[in-house]
């Protein structure tokens, strides 16, 4: 009948059949509205059409609005314009949905009559993710069709559902079965001839208020500062009994007010940065086929390290010092698996057979001769590693990539006690790793293209944000972090408590404290790691020695009982003796404590963040400085609507960047290296602040 380039429209039969193709995910650009309105007039217009399929080609339905145009003005047709019409047809249409309905793509599909969907698409309205809210009808068709519960659960936490929850809650009228078209074709043909079902006529929800007053809490909670979720609840609750005219021209304002805002902005930015990662020296290079995966270790990390590859379908050897320790480690693996099985992550099945024969564990190396790929989880220390990676190298198959999950240590020096250097890079998992998104793929000068490409491709596989890192002490994460809880300890010597400057990075967004989550993770891993760099550590640098002086004491923390913190009583309460450790400290070097501001201690460890992030990128350890913000955001919880401490830069700009750095390099206390950062700085010249 017509076609545009991007949408076209046939007639089978008196059924027409509207197909969306703009690669890669079908996003709403202005051509491909501009192109959906004209085949809905042509529609209109055409008395021998007795009904309408929506499809999409390609690998997914319609994905969203088209993100790349939020920062640039709006241009007609909008596509809330674009649904009305649709909806407004007096003949039923029907969206086919496979692959993501997500975002103005699942509103698409809210316009439409009805909706098919494959047994393996999701649909979600992830907007709140990016800063925004639904805003073509989202907030208003989606309450009228499952109801406010539900769309206040949908909308507020931008999640998918799978085709089995959209049909039990209403966003699916049915699962195809076999061809997706045809199934599409047999469900309009039933409906043919009845009179249309428009959301929009439906009456208002009349949710009680009882239900957004208990949905406020959880959801201001769960944002830590991002505004999004917290204005789709105040909207869905304001437009609640609205019409739906009132309730789609309140949405507009809202998602207009939000598009153009900073986090809407940081957002975005996250998002593209999550996406460039990918984009490697290696992307040509053939990854090498893993199907095998040997463990090395079956601690905390080894063992989530084998979950989320047996989640990923990958079979998994573990191997234990000795028979019981092998034992154990299946075990703990296993017992991982099963809280997946309880979350409906892993059907029971599946779980079974991981039991049966997928994970094995044992004591001999020789059990991974036919592993393709070998990731050595085992107690951080060098020699330790490379007595492993000797054994590895005998036993393993030439080919086979031996990877370190090291968190600091050389991973070129690792490499090197083997024969073959070049097949050996450092996988960088953050624990719990079959819970945790990062994964650091670390790439000694020797490593060959296709090993570092095949740890890009199970990074992947197993569903996770892959970032390649140069060598260093600390790669790109755990530097910086170094860098930051350096500035902690400053301050904390100069006279705030590590109370204080929790507090300080949890109302930044940040999930919890530097000092509460190092009580967590253990001070006698830092400790251990503080005397292994002792012989490099600059002697003119500040040293603080107070977690030194609390392991002495045998205050690990948590596991302990006491660290900074005291966990003898219901909740953690500043530590007595940490506190006297801390005065004593001061006195010993003459320091007068004074008070610092929350934005004071929060300025300092982002200047800290950004220089060290300055000298990563100076020397090549980042590939790019989004790259630093990605490990940021999804590995140390960097809050996400901040868009990371490079992104903040940007947007502070160089001249007030540099204003701040003076402010704090005046301060004798506060020991700064901003050479790269000037050097940066200097680079990126009048463009920087732009974004
Ligand atoms: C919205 O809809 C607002 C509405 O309420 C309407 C308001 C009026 N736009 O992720 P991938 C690119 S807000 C532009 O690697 P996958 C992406 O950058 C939107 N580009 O693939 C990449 O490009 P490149 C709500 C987009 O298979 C390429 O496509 N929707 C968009 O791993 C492949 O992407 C969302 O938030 C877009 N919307 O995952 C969904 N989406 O190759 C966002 C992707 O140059 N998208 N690109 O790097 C996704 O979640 C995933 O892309 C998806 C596919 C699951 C669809």
């Amino acid at each position: 009948m017509m076609t545009t380039s991007l949408v076209s429209l046939r007639q089978d039969d008196g059924i027409a059949v509207i197909t969306i193709d703009n690669p890669p995910v079908n996003a709403l650009s202005q051509a491909v509205r501009q192109g959906l309105a004209e085949t809905i007039e042509a529609i209109a217009a055409d008395n021998t059409v007795r009904g309408a399929i929506l499809i999409c080609a390609g690998k997914t339905f319609v994905a969203g609005a088209d993100i790349r145009e939020f920062g640039k003005p709006p241009a007609a047709p909008m596509l809330r314009d674009v649904i009305t019409r649709l909806e407004a047809l007096d003949r039923p249409v029907v969206a086919v949905i496979h692959g993501t309905a997500l975002g103005g793509g699942f509103e698409l599909a809210l316009g439409c009559h009805y909706r098919v969907m494959d047994k393996d698409a999701v649909v979600g309205l992830p907007e709140v993710t990016l800063g925004i809210i639904p805003g073509a009808g989202g907030t208003q068709r989606l309450p009228r069709l499952i109801g406010m519960a539900a769309s206040i659960d949908m909308i507020t936490s931008g999640r998918r559902a799978d085709a089995r929850e959209a049909l039990k809650l209403g966003m699916a009228d049915a699962i195809a079965q076999g061809d997706l078209l045809m199934s599409a074709k047999n469900f309009l043909a039933a409906k043919i001839g009845s009179p249309v079902r428009r959301l929009s006529e439906r009456p208002p929800t009349a949710a009680a208020s009882a239900i957004f007053a208990e949905a406020g809490k959880p959801v201001a909670a769960r944002a830590r500062g991002q505004i999004s979720p917290v204005r789709a609840l105040d909207l869905l609750e304001e437009t609640a009994s609205s019409n739906f005219a009132h309730g789609m021209a309140r949405e507009a304002e809202v998602f207009t007010g939000l598009r153009n805002s900073d986090q809407a902005r940081a957002l975005r930015y996250i998002f593209f940065a999550e996406r460039e990662i990918s984009k490697i020296p290696e992307a040509d290079a053939k990854p090498r086929i893993v199907a095998q995966l040997g463990v090395i270790g079956g601690g905390l990390m080894g063992t989530g390290i084998a979950a989320a590859a047996l989640l990923a379908g990958l079979d998994v050897t573990l191997v234990e010092r000795d028979a019981a320790s092998a034992d154990l480690a299946k075990s703990r693996a296993l017992g991982l698996l099963k809280g997946s099985v309880e979350r409906g992550k892993l059907a029971q099945t599946d779980y079974d057979a991981i039991a049966a024969s997928r994970l094995r564990s044992t004591a001999s190396y020789a059990e991974l001769s036919s592993a393709d790929l070998v990731i050595e989880a085992a107690f951080e220390d060098i020699a330790v590693k490379q007595a492993i990676f000797r054994e590895l190298d005998k036993v393993t198959k030439p080919q086979a990539v031996l990877a370190t999950n090291t968190s600091y240590l050389d991973v070129g020096a690792i490499a090197a006690t083997t024969a073959r250097p070049e097949n050996v890079i450092g996988l960088h998992f953050f624990s719990p790793a079959h819970i945790m998104k990062l994964v650091e793929v670390v790439v000694p000068p020797e490593a060959q293209a296709d090993a570092v490409a095949t740890g890009f491709a199970l990074g992947r596989k197993l569903g996770k944000i892959t970032v390649r890192a140069g060598v260093c002490d600390g790669f790109i994460g755990n530097r910086i972090l170094s860098a930051y809880r350096k500035q902690a300890e400053y301050l904390m010597e100069d006279g705030a408590s590590p109370a204080e400057i929790d507090a300080a990075f949890r109302s930044f967004g940040l999930p919890m404290g530097v000092f509460e989550m190092q009580d967590m993770a253990g001070l006698d891993i830092i400790w251990a790691n503080r005397k292994a760099l002792a012989t490099r550590r600059d002697p003119s640098e500040r040293y603080v020695r107070i977690v030194d002086i609390l392991c002495e004491r045998g205050h690990f923390g948590r596991k302990t009982g006491s660290g900074y913190y005291n966990y003898a009583g219901k909740a953690p309460v500043p530590d007595e003796e940490a506190l006297a450790i801390i005065a004593q400290e001061r006195r010993r070097k003459g320091i007068v404590p004074r008070h610092f501001t929350a934005d004071e201690i929060m300025d300092r460890i982002l200047l800290a963040m950004i220089n060290e992030g300055s000298h990563i990128l100076d020397e090549g350890i980042a590939l790019r400085s989004s790259d630093i913000d990605v490990v940021m955001v999804n590995g140390y919880g960097f809050p996400r609507w901040r868009g990371g401490p490079m992104f903040m830069a940007d947007q502070m700009g160089t001249r007030e960047t540099l204003r701040r750095i003076e402010a704090h390099a005046t301060d004798d206390a506060f020991f700064w290296k901003p050479s790269a950062l000037l050097k940066r700085l200097s680079e990126m010249g009048s463009s920087f602040g732009t974004h």
